[in-house]
């Protein structure tokens, strides 16, 4: 869009929303075919209007126009070679969006969708989530098109260390910290950081989500689900409720589903679905502690499908995933709260409608950027408990950020520490949004609240900082 269409696309708006639309049409323009990131911008760039009309010194000093310019884009080969002795090869990015309060941290995702303007989304949200956490972290986000799954263990070791020999030239525990993302857990964090160790002749806390025999923290591996949780059990306490009894939907079944589902049966609430990308699971009965160690042993060790637990338990539904507006069945089932904790754009306009429909209370986050813009306006409007990706699952990225101390402090903190420091963060999380949507007009209203309280830090951390 020129400079003249921008003008009058904006002419009646003030001096504040002429800028933002001008710095998102900029995105656009700059950005072309990276519609997941001109998402992310807007959703952002949105709610800052009141701050930027309070603090105009955020416009003049051109905040937006350098927030949304990641500080260094990295994309590389990674050629590897598969078990039947054919090259293979893919592409890595890393994109390193902001080191305005804290070396760039943000996890690795290895999926067939991978593509740059993806990775910017992600990097971008993680920029004001990782400033919500309370912690010293800046954001960046990286990974690869390639795709783990229905790989040997030994193609996956090999794409790592070819992928890391590259990564390494950037990263470093001062400097850029990656960790886990969709397709990237225990198993890669291990192969990525042999291969890192080897290369640089360095043990270092360069990488989080590592093992706990070497530098891993404990409950980092329950840090995302358990804080999804938690942020949940805040909101419903804001309105005198809990999630005693409550009928919850959880959409994926990998990291995050499943510690959501560990935590929703120690609050007392019941899970009754879990999905992957082939389909959905829906057991009326609930899923128990016995169900969940059986699903937890099929994703992780044997890596089968979600499908097999219709098979296996009496009373539940498989259902395969379809295509169209019709996609995700998953969220028409009649419920209290529900979890998105799969991956991004997974709850449409009509699947909102679908779940206010079936009498929803509460949407808590766990993947990141789940809602479309569409449905996330529905949530609103309506005035349910509506928690955003950047607040609600922060625990993850936050205990990564309290590896980070330990690897620094060359100690290990008990279970018990770990689990109290995130629950207090995740309470510090919901504090400031809470508080921040209160100062700016709009009570419970934590996508006002998370973005502002985020930027802000961001924004004055980089106006001390200079024009860098
Ligand atoms: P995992 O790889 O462990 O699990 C991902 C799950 O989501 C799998 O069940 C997968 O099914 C399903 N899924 C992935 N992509 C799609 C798709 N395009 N359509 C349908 N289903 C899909 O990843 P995580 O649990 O770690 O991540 C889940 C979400 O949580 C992501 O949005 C991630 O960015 C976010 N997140 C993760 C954090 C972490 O610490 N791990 C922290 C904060 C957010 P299948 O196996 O069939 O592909
Ligand atoms: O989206 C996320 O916050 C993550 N994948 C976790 C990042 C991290 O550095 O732990």
């Amino acid at each position: 869009m020129s400079v003249s269409q921008i003008a009058v696309k904006s002419r009646g708006k003030n001096v504040t929303s002429r800028y933002i639309d001008g710095v998102v049409e900029h995105v656009k323009t700059k950005n072309p075919g990276e519609p997941e990131f001109h998402q992310a911008v807007l959703e952002v760039l949105t709610p800052l209007v009141a701050v930027l009309e309070r603090h105009p010194h955020y416009r003049t000093e051109k905040v937006l126009d350098r927030l949304v310019e990641p500080e260094r884009v990295i994309v590389f080969r990674v050629p590897w070679v598969d078990d039947n002795d054919e090259i293979q090869v893919n592409r890595g990015y890393r994109i390193e969006m902001s080191s305005a309060i804290g070396p760039f941290k943000g996890g690795l995702r290895f999926h067939p969708s991978v593509n740059v303007g993806l990775l910017k989304f992600l990097a971008f949200e993680q920029v004001f989530k990782n400033a919500l956490t309370t912690l010293p972290l800046g954001g960046g986000k990286g990974g690869s098109d390639f795709d783990p799954r229905d790989r040997s263990n030994g193609e996956v070791m090999r794409f790592c260390q070819s992928f890391m020999v590259e990564l390494q030239r950037h990263i470093g525990p001062f400097t850029d910290v990656p960790a886990g993302d969709i397709g990237v857990g225990e198993r890669e964090i291990g192969y990525l950081f042999g291969q890192y160790k080897r290369i640089r002749n360095e043990f270092s806390g360069v990488l989080t989500g590592k093992g706990l025999e070497w530098g891993g923290s404990m409950i980092r591996p329950e840090a995302t689900g358990y804080g999804c949780v938690y942020f949940a059990n805040d909101m419903l306490a804001s309105r005198g409720d809990d999630l005693e009894n409550k009928v919850c939907l959880v959409s994926g079944s990998g990291n995050v589903a499943q510690y959501t589902v560990e935590k929703l049966l120690d609050l007392g609430a019941k899970p009754v679905t879990l999905s992957d990308s082939h389909g959905l699971i829906y057991d009326p009965n609930g899923i128990d502690r016995e169900k969940l160690a059986w699903i937890m042993e099929l994703k992780n060790v044997r890596r089968g499908r979600i499908s097999e637990y219709a098979d296996t338990f009496r009373g539940a539904r498989y259902t395969r995933a379809k295509r169209g507006t019709d996609r995700n069945p998953l969220w028409a089932i009649p419920t209290d709260c529900a979890f998105p904790s799969a991956t991004q754009n997974e709850i449409s306009e009509d699947d909102a409608k679908k779940l206010l429909d079936g009498g929803v209370r509460l949407i808590c986050e766990g993947a990141n950027m789940p809602s479309e813009p569409g449905a996330v306006e529905l949530f609103t409007r309506a005035g349910i408990l509506y928690g955003p990706a950047k607040a609600a699952n922060a625990g993850g990225v936050a205990v990564s950020g309290l590896e980070m101390s330990q690897d620094a402090l060359r100690l290990n903190w008990p279970r018990e520490e770990v689990d109290a420091r995130l629950k207090g963060i995740m309470h510090a999380i919901y504090e400031q949004c809470s508080r921040t949507a209160d100062e700016y007009g709009a009570p419970g209203d934590y996508v006002v609240g998370a973005n502002i309280a985020g930027f802000v830090k961001v924004a004055d951390a980089m106006l001390d900082q200079g024009v860098v």
